[in-house]
């Protein structure tokens, strides 16, 4: 029995049983064994696990060591603009308390941690002299991930863009500073990091900061002016792909995308090829320019007028070649085959459909699935990261201190099973990141929803493990679905 598999084991006890017909099949219940039968998800040795945070989401520290106002710290503190009237002044606190959190991240036994800089703490006015205390903190912070056995994956622009730089991202300055800044922060680091993502989710800091006003700063602008504002942020991610590798060559260069994703209504072949025309279409400002290296025909003849002014030499570096492509992955949106031209139509969701504690997240779990699939059929990365998964949860502390968020276990285990399946067919997938480490400050709600796997008491900065860190410890320990 030693020198076959768990799935053979299946197969084999399976069937001697069924020729002996004496019923159930023995088996034990060992470190990873399975019902015989049944799937084994197991993921491959060195898949990476991992937890994800945003420096703004957790440093508070926001006046501190020379650090200047992000546009977050300007939004936040306009009147109505967040629940409550939150900030990320202190949020966790993690910028005094970074050697505590890398100790949670520890006793997940994950291997790796997603973290974001902040650039106004490296360059308080967005561009001009760096601020040496700024980079010192994040060498001490990497630092004690590394003697902690933990390897950073650093997310250079998670939204916290300096309030001094004029215009923000309407201006293509933003973007050539960005570069300054991706290229900076690389030379500092690579001596330690090796994993460098330029931004994070480019819908969300455009067309919430830029068109519905609900992110920072707040703008609703007309089409046209929301189009350049997505075409300097894809530029940005391209001229930073070339600084990071002009400065630090040895660097692997990614994303972290929130791709929409589209799941086939009926998984077959006509639905399943409608979904990956809409990933193509549907994603047409971002990810497809990052990866074709041009506008789709149909998207400049969409937005007409309102398309986007490129520049010489824009296209080509908003397709640099990237080593590894992130998807942040939280909610599906069902498509079918139709006999239009574009071959696709969204199907509305019902007013049931199951939801988590923030409304926007719709709990379809095969997400996960059809995300890494439609993006790898169509542009084939090499290396894709899961660089965030979770849900925020109505999450309250018993009498005796615990957080029993079965509901956020139900999200993960079920989204990890999809993402087994990308894995189990061959997608090269190679780790995972839960959003988040510990409860933060959710952008425009405030403190009101919580993603963390750690309760954060923002009282008293207090972490608690919830149900679902543990659950988590266990599926990194045996490397399997639990
Ligand atoms: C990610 O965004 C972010 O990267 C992370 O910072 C964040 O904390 C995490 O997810 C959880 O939200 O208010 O109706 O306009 C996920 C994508 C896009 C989801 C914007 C929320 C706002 C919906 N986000 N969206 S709405």
């Amino acid at each position: 029995m030693h020198n076959i598999s768990r799935r053979q084991f299946g197969k084999v006890a399976a069937a001697s049983a069924a020729l002996a017909g004496t019923g159930l099949p023995e088996f034990s219940f060992g470190q990873t064994d399975v019902r015989p039968g049944s799937a084994n998800l197991a993921f491959p040795q060195g898949f990476v696990w991992g937890c994800a945070t945003a420096s703004y989401q957790i440093e508070g520290a926001a006046t501190e060591d020379g650090r200047k106002p992000s546009i977050w710290d300007v939004f936040s503190h306009t009147p109505g603009k967040t629940n409550d009237g939150d900030t990320g002044d202190v949020a966790d606190d993690s910028y005094h308390r970074y050697k505590e959190d890398t100790q949670l991240i520890k006793n997940l036994g994950a291997g790796a941690y997603r973290m974001s800089i902040s650039w106004p703490r490296i360059f308080p006015d967005g561009n001009g002299q760096p601020n040496p205390l700024g980079i010192d903190h994040y060498k001490r912070v990497v630092d004690d991930l590394l003697a902690n056995g933990i390897t950073p994956y650093v997310t250079l622009f998670h939204w916290d863009l300096p309030a001094a730089l004029e215009g923000g991202w309407q201006s293509r300055d933003t973007s050539k500073a960005y570069a300054d800044y991706a290229g900076y922060v690389a030379r500092q680091l690579s001596d330690r990091v090796k994993h460098f993502m330029t931004m994070n989710e480019f819908d969300s800091f455009t067309t919430l900061g830029y068109k519905t006003g609900k992110f920072a700063p707040g703008l609703m602008l007309p089409e046209a002016g929301v189009n350049q504002v997505r075409h300097n942020a894809i530029l940005a991610h391209g001229l930073g792909v070339q600084a990071i590798r002009a400065n630090a060559p040895a660097a692997l260069v990614g994303l972290a995308e929130n791709a929409t994703v589209f799941v086939p209504v009926i998984e077959d072949e006509k639905n399943i090829e409608a979904a990956r025309r809409a990933t193509r279409e549907e994603n047409a400002p971002f990810l497809t320019a990052v990866m074709e290296g041009k506008y789709t025909e149909s998207f400049l003849e969409r937005e007409g007028a309102d398309a986007p002014q490129v520049g010489a030499g824009d296209m080509q570096a908003i397709g640099s070649p990237i080593d590894f492509l992130g998807l942040n992955v939280y909610q599906p949106f069902y498509v079918r085959a139709d006999g239009s031209a574009k071959g696709y139509e969204l199907v509305p969701r019902q007013t049931s459909y199951p939801r988590m504690a923030s409304p926007w997240i719709a709990v379809g779990p095969e997400v996960m699935y059809w995300a890494v699939r439609n993006v790898s059929d169509l542009w084939h990365p090499k290396v894709m990261y899961i660089t965030e998964n979770g849900c925020s949860a109505d999450d309250v502390m018993t009498s005796d201190g615990r957080i029993e968020d079965t509901d956020r276990v139900m999200y993960l285990r079920n989204h990890l099973t999809h993402l087994h399946r990308a894995v189990a067919e061959g997608f090269p997938v190679k780790g995972y990141f839960l959003w988040s480490l510990l409860d933060n400050f959710e952008w425009a709600d405030g403190y009101s929803k919580r993603f963390g796997i750690h309760y954060v008491d923002f009282k008293t900065e207090k972490r608690t493990p919830k149900l679902s860190a543990e659950w988590y410890r266990e599926a990194i320990r045996r490397n399997v679905v639990v």
